[in-house]
Parts: C-alpha cells; structure tokens; sequence
C-alpha cells in the first residue's frame, strides 16, 4: 500500500466508484440531440432547481460551459471583464478570442476576488473606437488563488453595478459546492447574482465527465444551438447524467472531508521554513505551497517528489499546487507532508 501513488494534482484525477459505475450502467437513455434522453434531462431539471434557474444544459466540460456563456452573452469585438489569475483567462487557451471574437479585460484581484470598484474603473466608457464592456466573469471558488471563496457582498456590489452598466454576469462556478459546503450559502444564493453559473461534476464530486450551465430558458436554448456547433451535441449522454445524478445526491456534503485534508495538508506544510503557505486562503480543498525558499524550481521539485511517489502540479515558476479529494485518504495527506519534508531536507 505504500507503493501507492498520492495524487493530488487535481480533483479531477478522482475514478467513478463502483456505485457510481452502476448508476451510469443502470442509466436510461435516448438520443439527446433530440432532446429524448431521460436521465439528461432530468439532470438539467434537477441542475437547474438546485441552482434556483429556469433551465439547465449539460455540457461535456467546464470550458465548454463557461465559452457557451460568453458565447451567449458578447458580440464579436466585445470585451469580457475578468481576474488576471481567472481559470477563463489562464486556461481556456484563448478560446473567448477563437470561439467568440472578443478580448479579455484581465483585473488583478485579491486572492482572486475583484471589487465592483475596480470593475467599475475598467468599464468602457461608450465610445465607437473602444471595445463594449458586456460581460463579467468572476470564479467561486477561485482555482488559482487556492481555492478562495468570494464574499457574497462583495458580488451583490458587483451585481448591483452591472445591473445599472447594463452588463451581464456569469459565474464559473466549477467548485461552487465547495463554497457551498464551506460556507453553507446555498448555491441558489450566489446563482440568483447572475445570469449564467456553470458548475462541474467532474472535479470534487467524483463524475468522470460533465458540467453544466444554468440559466433562462431563452438563453439556454441558445446556448444548446452553440453547444452544437462547438461540437457538443451528445447522444446517448444518459450514462455520463446517471454520474451527475449520483455525484449530486452523494458525494456534495462529503466535501468537507477534502477540506479538512487540505487544512490538515497545510498545517504540516507549515512546519517547514522553506514552504510558504498564505493559511488565510487555504478555505476549501486546494493548498498554494510557495517554494521560493528552497531556491529551486518548482518543476525540479516536482520531479523529486514523483519519485517518492507524490504528484502535485507547478501553479507558477516556484509555486506548487495541491488538491484534496475523494480518492486520497487522510492518512496519504499526513504521508504527503512527510514526503515533501524528507525532500526538502535531502
Ligand atoms: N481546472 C483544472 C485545470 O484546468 C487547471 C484543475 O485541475 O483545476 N473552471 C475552473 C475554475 C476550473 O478549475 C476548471 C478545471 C474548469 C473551469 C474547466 O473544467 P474542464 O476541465 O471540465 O473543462
């Protein structure tokens, strides 16, 4: 068992359980390029409940959630106001500029959070030489900043200035039931702040496959007809809903299991001198290590901790990135602390 490799790259690194894998087997299904496969659509219904909107689509990833939103919400030449370290910014290879022709508006915020001042300040005034401010995106919980929640004033101050701006508002929310465990905000809450959330099964809670994006009914079902040009109409998607279903009734409140991993990750880490960690963001299931002081890239030291068995991934030239999930057990988190220890120390 000690042979065993502890995985914390990602949540999404996480396998289907046995039980799971008999939801999906179990699964009925249909065609849902026709819109008739019943386990699809029972999750929209269910997604688009829970999330207090009045439609739902399912959408084979993340990325493809969060580009149907700005798909739906921008025209050609817009601009769409996001954080600088924002998943949509850093990770979407562009593809707001490929898919929907307009630039990003990249805003340093704190731990990832943005105030409505500072949104405010980079609205675009109306002008015909400037681009048109017309979406915001904000991220909760926030990856890069380590998992970080946003205050819920803070996005009501946001929402009240896009209403008066007239912009749109969407959310990703691919770890938003972190936030929601974390805090005991209900997603409806923060979901009620905008006009699209997308929210991933595929991380914390253990799908192999599948997000979704919520929002009205008529801006979903442009976003169905986008879905299908980007390629994602889906036939028998039922098998991949059925895990959905079973990640949305099982595995929510377990999370507070991966956060109490990554505080337990943190507070070992802690004790080293040459590993920062900045424990205020430490607030759901992602840990920041701040390599700097042992003088080494974080790629170098990734490649010494593999070999004793720890995978993590590098977030920056001497940052390493932890997450906590389902599939690794308290006792591989305090393993882990004592790899990362005896490498440092070697
Ligand atoms: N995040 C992945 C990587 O892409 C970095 C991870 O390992 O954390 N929004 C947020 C906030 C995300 O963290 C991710 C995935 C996505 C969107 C995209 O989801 P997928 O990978 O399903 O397209």
């Amino acid at each position: 068992m000690n042979n065993h490799i502890i995985d914390l790259r990602s949540d999404t690194v996480t396998r289907p359980s046995l039980a799971m894998r008999k939801a999906m087997m179990e699964a009925e299904v249909g065609d849902d390029v026709f819109g008739e496969d019943p386990t699809v659509n029972l999750l929209q219904r269910r997604v688009a409940e829970l999330l207090g909107k009045e439609d739902a689509l399912f959408t084979p990833s993340g990325v493809m959630a969060n580009q149907l939103a700005i798909k739906c919400h921008t025209q050609p030449g817009d601009e769409v106001l996001v954080e600088q370290d924002s998943h949509i910014f850093s990770y979407e290879t562009s593809a707001p500029s490929v898919l929907s022709g307009v630039q990003l508006s990249t805003l340093p915020g704190t731990n990832g959070i943005l105030t409505a001042a500072q949104i405010e300040a980079a609205i675009r005034p109306p002008a015909y030489f400037m681009p048109r401010s017309s979406l915001i995106c904000l991220e909760n919980t926030h990856n890069r900043a380590g998992g970080t929640i946003y205050p819920l004033e803070e996005i009501r101050e946001i929402h009240r200035l896009a209403q008066r701006r007239s912009l749109a508002m969407h959310l990703d929310g691919a770890r938003l039931w972190n936030a929601w465990v974390a805090t005991g905000i209900h997603p409806k809450e923060y979901a009620a702040l905008f006009d699209t959330v997308s929210v991933c099964f595929s991380k914390g809670l253990g799908a192999p496959v599948g997000s979704a994006i919520v929002g009205t009914r008529e801006v979903m079902s442009r976003a169905r007809k986008f879905r299908k040009i980007f390629g994602g109409g889906m036939r028998q998607a039922g098998i991949l809903a059925a895990a959905a279903l079973f990640a949305i009734d099982h595995n929510i409140d377990r999370l507070k299991e991966d956060h109490a991993k990554a505080s337990t990750l943190a507070e070992g880490l802690a004790e080293i001198p040459t590993a920062k960690i900045d424990r205020k963001r430490v607030q759901t299931n992602i840990v920041m290590i701040d390599m700097s002081g042992t003088r080494q890239p974080a790629s170098a030291l990734l490649g010494r901790l593999q070999t004793q068995r720890l995978l993590l991934t590098e977030a920056g030239p001497t940052v390493l990135r932890a997450v906590t999930h389902m599939d690794v057990s308290m006792d591989e988190i305090v393993r882990a602390v004592n790899i990362i220890k005896s490498v440092l120390s070697s």
